[in-house]
């Protein structure tokens, strides 16, 4: 069998993989990316659209921000819209000057491949059959062929990183007895269309409706991301696109005349919700990062933004291990990720049950919701737990983290 060693062996090029991938080269580190779909369809595949800030600065930072910046669309305020009018959160201020970026997952892939292939980085797409051995191991190793008739070949590495997402095989490989798993679905899902249109809206519009949730996103000047909450169990092909209109107009609709502009509808999928975590996030020399350890229903916008602060934690650590010889950053890698990771599940879990029309909701919980909606969008104090979360918290390197005065002094 070929045999080759690396580093830090990773596997999966979504922006947990192929960011960290990118970090660890900014340091000097090896890496070598195993990818089972094509640059085409990584680069191609519509998901994510909403950047925090923490995001935005580590792009920028780590020196693949340039084209974020210029095409990139600064969000400092988004909307809530109940009962046939809009309420703005203006997160610039409730946040002391904080905003997000609306600029697509696909296009930060983009951005992070090209930086990848120039740098010379080894990022091998169209891999198949990838098994993890010797996990518990000083030299872990990951079995894999470079397509689907290829031989089998063994990358040797120091570390393996899991950024397989969802599905993959890294996080099966831990032990059952080794891991916890946390989960929750939802009874909906969220069909979301792309359309050749100018935007409706200069922010995000986040809608309750009885008819069910209703989202106004953005791609770009001339293509807009639209979402209905459907049922869990909806077939795409019963959605024509008149249906979507009429659903979309019919939740979306205003006493003050906004108009929602329609146009061309290229794409449409139906995602499911759903919430899952998995601790711990590391097993022996096994790092887990992004959906392979975590999901949150795309409510509050934040599985790209803990993929990429999972990563960034991951890369510190790797980092002091080879330059100061110290394992202790990753010993604590999964509490300090896991702290921030279950504050998002709670915001997309807390935004989910705001804004969604639940079946089981009697009318007491319907009147619940309402008023919850009216604190969060007339109390300051319920506007900045909304905006401080999706700007996005701060990664908490310490465990446990000091209380701040603000919060228990005097
Ligand atoms: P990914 O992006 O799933 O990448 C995993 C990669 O691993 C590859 N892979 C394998 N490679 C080799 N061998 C195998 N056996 C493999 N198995 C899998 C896959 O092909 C893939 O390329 O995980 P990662 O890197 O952890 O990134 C996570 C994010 O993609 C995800 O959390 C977000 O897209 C979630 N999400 C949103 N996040 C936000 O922060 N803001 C948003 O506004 C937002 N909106 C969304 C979303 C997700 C959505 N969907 C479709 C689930 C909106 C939607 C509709
Ligand atoms: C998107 O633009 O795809 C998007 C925006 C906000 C969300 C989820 C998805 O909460």
């Amino acid at each position: 069998m070929r045999t080759q060693r690396t580093q830090v062996g990773i596997i999966g090029a979504g922006p947990a993989g192929l960011m960290l991938a990118h970090l660890l080269h900014l340091q000097g580190i090896e890496s070598v990316v195993l990818e089972a779909r094509t640059k085409e369809e990584v680069e191609g595949t519509i998901r994510a659209g909403v950047l925090e800030q923490g995001t935005v600065d580590v792009l920028r930072e780590s020196g693949v921000g340039a084209r974020m910046d210029r095409e990139g669309q600064v969000h400092r305020g988004i909307e809530f819209r109940f009962n046939g009018q809009g309420h703005r959160i203006n997160l610039h201020h409730l946040t002391g000057g904080k905003h997000v970026m609306v600029y697509a997952q696909h296009e930060v892939l983009i951005d992070l491949i090209e930086a990848r292939l120039k740098s010379g980085g080894d990022l091998r797409f169209t891999v198949r059959d990838v098994q993890l051995h010797d996990i518990d191991t000083d030299s872990p190793k990951i079995r894999f062929r470079r397509h689907a008739d290829g031989e089998l070949e063994e990358l040797v590495c120091d570390f393996v990183a899991g950024c397989d997402g969802f599905h993959g095989p890294s996080r099966l490989t831990i032990p059952a007895s080794a891991r916890r798993e946390y989960q929750k679905s939802f009874p909906m899902g969220w069909l979301g269309v792309l359309v050749e249109a100018p935007p409706s809206s200069e922010e995000l519009i986040y809608c309750r409706h009885e008819r069910g949730f209703a989202l106004v996103s953005t791609r770009s000047p001339e293509v807009q991301r639209l979402y209905l909450q459907v049922d869990a169990t909806d077939d795409i092909r019963e959605w024509s696109d008149d249906r979507i209109w009429s659903e979309l107009h019919a939740r979306l609709a205003t006493h003050d005349g906004w108009t929602l502009k329609e146009g061309r509808i290229f794409q449409k999928n139906i995602v499911a919700m759903r919430s899952f975590v998995v601790e711990p996030m590391q097993y022996g020399r096994l790092f887990l990062a992004g959906d392979a350890a975590h999901i949150v229903p795309p409510t509050g916008a934040k599985g790209l933004n803990l993929a990429i602060s999972d990563v960034c934690v991951l890369a510190r650590g790797i980092a002091a291990f080879y330059r100061r010889n110290r394992s202790d950053l990753l010993q604590a890698y999964s509490n300090i990720c896991l702290r921030r990771v279950w504050k998002a599940e709670r915001f997309s879990n807390y935004m989910t049950s705001l804004l969604h029309r639940f079946p089981s909701h009697s009318p007491f919980e319907e009147r619940v919701q309402l008023a919850e909606l009216d604190y969060v969008t007339s109390s300051v104090v319920g506007a900045q737990t909304i905006a401080e979360n999706y700007v996005g918290l701060p990664i908490e390197w310490e465990a446990p983290a000091p209380v701040t005065a603000a919060v228990a002094g005097h």
